[in-house]
């Protein structure tokens, strides 16, 4: 099921008029629009592979139809979201979920939806049915030998699928680490850890990074092998310059201040980037903004102030991927309200009067701070994101016109009522 531009312009044009007096009242009051829209023009963010699927928990999992069951197909659901809001320009693998048996022909399929292949994820947290050894007890930090070396190969067998695709990234999050107090020895476990990662990072060409995910809990409920900022940010110091943080905004303590902790490893150029989500309690991959939208904007706030301060560029310098679950959604609207969700919570950090801001900081006028942010929070961006996607040939409202068009019902009709299971 793909959505044709004419049928795209054909809908964008009956709403135009409503549109063009919306975008007219905030463009009025915005002084550098054409630098604003451009960033919003050029901002991609990647989409999961293993969230196109209904996700489910420990408890139970309700399967939705129509829903992709091969690459192919969930490459097509990305080119899909990617044509209706032009924001959805990469894919994000998870190996061996997504193993592409004929990269060329992948990538060939990937560029006709007008996708790239975001940073590849390898899986050392479940034990594959043809698995030597387990990783019940870990994988690159285990006691035993021979089950980091299974855990680092497949790493390396990961780079080698990502270099097929043209991929530059690798993504290593570890469920490792323990459930009882004397079950690990925190520092041996660390020192193993890092042993295994260095093998890893030698083994990434010279053009990549290795992204080292952090997680306070789950599935240890004791200690996790990379549990904060902080080990992260040890291990990559500690391996070298193509190693970074990176932020799953699910994985922290409750209240932990994160844009604290973004504006920190910005300064010591570390960042590697987010694995946007929403959360209430723990990993909810609940979808971004739909809980906290104030802490989003407050993450962008950092991020924008943090990219300028040392002339990044935004779109480019950064991995900006989705990692969510869907239980009661349907997955491609709720992608399309997360992606809907970053657009707009950036459109808002990059109205903040930095040079005000500055001012009121240097004279301890909290007061004024406060307002000059919240301005820009309190500000109706969508004009603005929904004119950014109309220059880039999206549709002005992607999630009605998924309805309208009545996409999921097509894609039912295509690919039958059988579910399918998702990795997770
Ligand atoms: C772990 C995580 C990680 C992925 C997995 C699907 O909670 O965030 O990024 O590998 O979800
Ligand atoms: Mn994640």
């Amino acid at each position: 099921m793909q959505l044709s531009e004419q049928v795209i312009q054909e809908n964008n044009h009956k709403i135009l008029a409503a549109h063009k007096r919306k975008f007219e009242t905030v463009a009025a009051e915005i002084t550098e629009l054409k630098q604003i829209l451009n960033k919003l023009v050029a901002f991609q963010i990647a989409i999961p592979s293993w969230a196109l699927g209904t996700g489910g928990t420990r408890f139970g999992r309700f399967s939705g139809a129509g829903e992709p069951g091969n690459l192919e197909e969930k490459i097509e659901d990305v080119g899909l979201l990617h044509a209706l809001n032009k924001a959805s320009g990469a894919i994000s693998l998870h190996i061996p979920w997504d193993i592409p048996k004929d990269p060329t022909a992948t990538k060939a399929l990937a560029e006709k939806h007008g996708l790239k292949f975001d940073a590849v994820n390898s899986n050392t947290f479940q034990d594959q049915k043809d698995q030597k050894y387990s990783y019940k007890f870990g994988s690159l930090q285990h006691v035993d030998k021979k089950v980091r070396k299974q855990a680092i190969d497949h790493n390396i067998e990961v780079i080698k699928h990502g270099v097929e695709l043209d991929s530059k990234a690798l993504t290593v999050w570890l469920a490792d680490g323990s459930c009882f107090p004397g079950q690990l020895n925190f520092r041996n476990a660390f020192e193993r850890t890092l042993e295994s990662l260095q093998e890893i990072y030698a083994a990434l060409p010279s053009d990549w990074k290795v992204f080292v995910e952090y997680k306070a809990f789950e599935p240890n409920f004791y200690s996790m092998s990379v549990g904060d900022w902080g080990q992260s940010y040890l291990y990559a110091t500690k391996l070298g310059p193509q190693a970074y943080t990176l932020v799953d905004l699910g994985h922290h303590l409750p209240n932990a201040n994160i844009e604290q902790i973004v504006s920190l490893l910005m300064m010591e150029n570390k960042l590697a980037g987010f694995h946007f989500n929403d959360s209430k309690y723990g990993d909810d991959d609940l979808t971004v903004g739909s809980i906290n939208p104030y802490q989003l904007f407050l993450i962008f706030n950092e991020l924008v102030e943090g990219m300028d301060a040392k002339g990044m560029n935004h779109a480019n310098d950064l991995g900006w991927m989705i990692d969510a679950s869907h239980n009661v959604k349907d997955p491609l609207e709720d992608l399309l309200q997360s992606v809907e969700a970053i657009m707009i919570t950036y459109a808002q950090a990059l109205l903040v009067d930095r040079k005000k801001l500055v001012e009121a900081q240097l004279v301890n006028d909290t007061v004024t701070s406060q307002e000059i942010l919240q301005q820009a929070f309190r500000t109706d961006v969508r004009p603005l994101v929904a004119e950014a996607r109309l220059r880039s040939g999206g549709a002005l409202q992607p999630l009605a016109l998924f309805r309208s068009e009545k996409v999921r019902e097509n894609l039912i009709k295509e690919r039958g009522k059988k579910t399918v299971a998702t990795g997770l």
